[in-house]
């Protein structure tokens, strides 16, 4: 059965969060993702709340990063968390968002050893070994934890790139792609498989979610509005190859940059044409939704992610989704 998943950005405090949290798990999904990035409020106080204010969703990271957080830190938080939430937190792990790191001055060094490496040292840590680790990013001279941290937590990809994504599948129990499209979760779909396969694995044994940015409104209208701004930024931030893919006009696509460059959002918002939200966002009616969501499955996906703007007004389209989205999947 499809899971369903939802994403929260911490920008919005705790409280306003934990009332999401405790309104989706009554709804039925199955995970909550919080995002992390250093200009918003941070990932794991967040979660620390929302373990508190609920009982069953599983708990991640959507995603951390091994950048910003040294991989023994993230095993620490994480290992901690489970602890508030037992038996219910998985890692989520990323190269990082280059755009917010380079506003820092961090450099986005062999993301892929960065990743593999740190997912190493995590599952190590949490098991209770003592880890003297040589990577080429990485290095642990005998580390240890003094408590006793739950062992086995699935830790989650995200990945777009085709290395990351076979990567992922080689070795995450999870993976999350950045994407909406049955063009680009079919893409993703394939690479994961290869990486699956050769680990010698099941297909069955890593969790492919779809980690869409999404906009419901009965009123069509109203969800492609709230969609509009998330997918102008995507345009902006996706490599031309991408907007081939979707047939997108190249030139419209750099106006666009401009423009939100520029901080012209009028101009910016006003450019996003029905193709780039049809390409970067499952947007509209419940039924258009599930329409949408029932292609992804098909092509592979064990989870659907609910990501941003989620609609107009998050609280209500949680009820729409949890009403009239959900129970499509699930009954
Ligand atoms: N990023 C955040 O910072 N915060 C978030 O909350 C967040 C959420 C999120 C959710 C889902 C998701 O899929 C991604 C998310 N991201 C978030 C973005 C994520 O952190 C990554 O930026 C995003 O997934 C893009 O990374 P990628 O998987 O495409 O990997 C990049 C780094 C890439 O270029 N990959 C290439 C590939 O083919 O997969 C490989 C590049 C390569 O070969 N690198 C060489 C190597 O050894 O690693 C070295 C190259 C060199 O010269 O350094």
């Amino acid at each position: 059965m499809l899971k369903f998943g939802i994403e929260f950005v911490p920008r919005e405090p705790y409280w306003k969060i934990g009332y999401y949290a405790i309104q989706s798990e009554k709804l039925g999904f199955n995970n909550l993702w919080i995002t992390d990035h250093f200009n918003n409020r941070n990932v794991y106080v967040t979660l620390a709340a929302v373990a508190v204010y609920t009982e069953r969703i599983t708990l991640g990271t959507g995603v951390t990063n091994p950048y910003m957080v040294n991989p023994v830190m993230t095993a620490q938080a994480i290992a901690t968390l489970n602890d508030l939430a037992q038996d219910r937190v998985v890692l989520g792990i990323g190269a990082g968002d280059k755009t917010t790191l380079e506003a820092i001055g961090v450099e986005m060094t062999r993301p892929l050893s960065a990743v593999r490496e740190t997912v190493e040292i995590f599952r190590k840590l949490t098991n209770g070994e003592k880890v003297a680790f040589e990577g080429r990013v990485f290095k642990t001279a005998g580390a240890k934890f003094l408590f006793k941290p739950k062992s086995g937590i699935p830790v989650y990809i995200g990945a777009q790139g085709p290395k990351m994504l076979a990567l992922a599948g080689k070795i995450g129990d999870g993976v999350l792609v950045n994407a909406s499209h049955p063009k680009d979760i079919g893409y993703a779909v394939k690479r994961v498989n290869e990486g699956i396969n050769e680990a010698g694995k099941n297909l069955e044994d890593v969790d492919i979610a779809a980690y869409a940015s999404f906009s419901v409104n009965a009123d069509l209208k109203k969800a492609t509005k709230a969609a509009t701004p998330v997918v102008a930024f995507i345009v902006a931030g996706s490599p031309n190859a991408v907007l081939e893919r979707h047939k997108i006009d190249l030139e419209k696509a750099q106006k666009l940059r401009e423009s939100l460059k520029a901080n012209d959002f009028g101009t910016a918002f006003g450019s996003v044409t029905p193709e780039m939200i049809n390409a970067f966002s499952v947007c509209g009616t419940p039924d258009m939704c599930i329409e949408r969501i029932a292609q992804l499955q098909k092509i592979g996906i064990t989870q659907f992610v609910v990501g941003s703007p989620i609609g107009t007004n998050v609280r209500k389209a949680i009820d729409l989704i949890g009403n009239s989205i959900l129970p499509a999947f699930t009954e």
